[in-house]
């Protein structure tokens, strides 16, 4: 867990760096026609999820010097601390357990020599205890409806996992159940919500692990005001709001009877919490079995992250191709495209999971780090982002991996869309790893008809230089064991990245800076006195105290 060597110096990365020069910008297109066999020795399968990594710039021998990096640096020690409940997150001194949450052995889970299953187990029976009372009608409203709407009021790490895991399983959620995610501290968010809801019919459930967030009090605050203006009472604050936290004390002082609060632990991380009571609307929506399923599809690949040799599993192939382009080929950013609607907010949970975790620029030690970390992560669902940027996917100046996640089997039943959806997919992995050259260009435009000056002055804007990497992704269906699965397979790729990198992926004090500031200047521009600001900041406070 502790590699106090600077990456740099290890032996792996000098020989890695020793490939990168010697293998240079040779095309994939030769490594297929060198090896018939490529797509099946760079492909693997793991808790029902396959990844095709073929179109890779990487050979045998890049791939066992990327192990071997690996090994080098830990990856398996750190692999072992983390299941064994070690104090891995060291700033702050915790343990790492998400994979507790979803621990389906019935084997024991060890924090400071005590088994946290118990009170794992006892949570998620009552989480599915309460879901399927609401969803078979016995939870009720004060006024006796049976619940229709369900608002999550939370941010960050208590938002970003329910919402997209409902709306990727929207198509097995509960026909009454309409699902509302607000975390945005802008009005406009919560008042868009409630005014499609009636009070005497909804459920809010109030997450926050902390439960001092401002964004969620203070929605939370609003929304509680706006029940009781519709004519409820105190006491029927009880049928209509449950909070999630591990703060029983916060929780009992807004005023929400632990009664109806679903707990959780210091050593569950906000953006790895969704296994958690923080996934209860995932439970309401999807069911007690549905949830149970999202879990044994993560556990599935915890087993395979555990149990797979390095050369054949498949975070740790992901999480080591990432450290190779970055390292290597300068690559800023990884583009993510889902090729399912269903899964158009996964970009943007992938965002806050490998960039929170692994967005840093000291080590654990505290040590600045030798390497590039962590790239942007971006994307949008496909086909959409073809008709926007994947111009600059295959003709712009910066080599990005893409990452393309496609569902084999459709939820609906338009079959001639899956087909398509599924065919440009494929297309466009095989478009980006060709390209196109000058030659077929120009015998293309011929047969249009051009020729001469014509011809030539579009040549070059034509061309697609290709050898652009990607890896493919396809989940049997979109169900809550496959999107469990998928979501596991990221969070212990961003494990190994930070193990490679030296760095902590548990910890985001780099959020908190912006956070003291707003606190200062809320103050002001509710009429305190100013403070003292640089002339930027200061005249932006004046022009918003002006026109409040
Ligand atoms: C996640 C982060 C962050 C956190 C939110 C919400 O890893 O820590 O996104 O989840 O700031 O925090 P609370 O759940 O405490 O409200």
């Amino acid at each position: 867990m502790n590699p106090s060597v600077p990456l740099t110096q290890t032996t792996a990365w000098r020989a890695l760096a020793a490939h990168r020069e010697e293998t240079g910008d040779r095309p994939m297109s030769s490594l297929f026609a060198a090896d018939p066999a490529r797509f099946e020795r760079f492909s693997v399968r793991g808790a029902g999820l396959f990844l095709d990594y073929s179109k890779n710039r990487i050979d045998e021998r890049g791939l066992a010097l990327l192990t071997g990096l690996a090994r080098e640096r830990g990856v398996e020690a750190a692999r072992a601390a983390m299941f064994g409940g070690e104090r891995i997150n060291n700033t702050e001194d915790r343990a790492v357990l998400h994979v507790a949450l979803r621990n389906r052995s019935g084997a024991p889970v060890e924090v400071n020599g005590s088994d946290v299953m118990p009170a794992v187990r006892e949570v998620l029976q009552r989480m599915g205890d309460f879901a399927e009372a609401v969803r078979d009608g016995r939870w009720r409203g004060h006024t006796g409806e049976a619940i229709t709407d369900i608002v999550n009021i939370g941010i960050g790490g208590s938002d970003l996992g329910p919402a997209m895991a409902c709306q990727a399983l929207a198509a097995c959620g509960h026909p009454r159940l309409t699902m509302h995610f607000v975390s945005n501290i802008d009005g406009d968010h919560l008042a868009a919500v409630l005014g499609k809801v009636k009070p005497a019919s909804t459920l809010f459930i109030v997450a926050s692990k902390t439960f001092t967030t401002i964004e969620t009090m203070t929605n939370a605050t609003s929304a509680r005001r706006w029940f009781l203006a519709g004519g409820a009472g105190e006491a029927d604050v009880a049928k209509h709001f449950v909070a999630v936290s591990t703060n029983a004390e916060r929780v009992a002082a807004f005023g929400i009877d632990t009664a109806n609060m679903f707990g959780f632990w210091d050593w569950v991380g906000g953006r790895y919490s969704m296994w958690s009571a923080v996934g209860l609307p995932i439970a309401l929506f999807v069911g007690r079995d549905g949830f149970e399923a999202m879990l044994d599809g993560a556990h599935a690949m915890d087993r395979h992250f555990v149990e797979a040799p390095l050369e054949r599993n498949m975070p740790v192939i992901l999480g080591l191709l990432g450290v190779w382009y970055r390292g290597f080929f300068g690559s800023a950013s990884v583009s993510i495209a889902p090729y399912a609607q269903a899964l158009a907010r996964l970009p943007a949970y992938l965002q806050q999971l490998e960039m929170e975790s692994n967005g840093k620029s000291v080590t654990r030690h505290g040590q600045p780090v030798d390497t590039p970390t962590c790239p942007v992560i971006w994307g949008e669902p496909g086909t959409n982002g073809q008709h926007a940027f994947f111009q600059l996917l295959h003709q712009g100046t910066d080599l990005i991996p893409v990452d393309f996640i496609a569902a084999l089997k459709a939820s609906h039943g338009l079959a001639d869309h899956h087909r398509l959806l599924l065919a440009n997919c494929i297309a466009q992995s095989k478009a980006l790893m060709v390209g196109k050259s000058a030659a077929e260009v120009r015998a293309e435009l011929s047969s249009a008809g051009l020729a001469g000056e014509a011809l030539e002055a579009l040549v070059p804007h034509r061309v697609f230089p290709g050898n652009r990497p990607s890896n493919t992704l396809l989940l049997p269906d979109l169900s809550p064991r496959s999107l469990g699965a998928l979501v596991a397979l990221y969070e212990h790729k961003v494990f190994v990245q930070s193990v490679i990198w030296g760095v902590n992926a548990f910890d985001q004090w780099g959020v908190e800076l912006g956070k003291q500031i707003a606190t200062r200047i809320a103050a002001e521009l509710a009429g305190g006195p100013a403070g003292e600001h640089d002339g930027s900041t200061l005249g932006l406070i004046t022009a918003a105290r002006a026109a409040s």
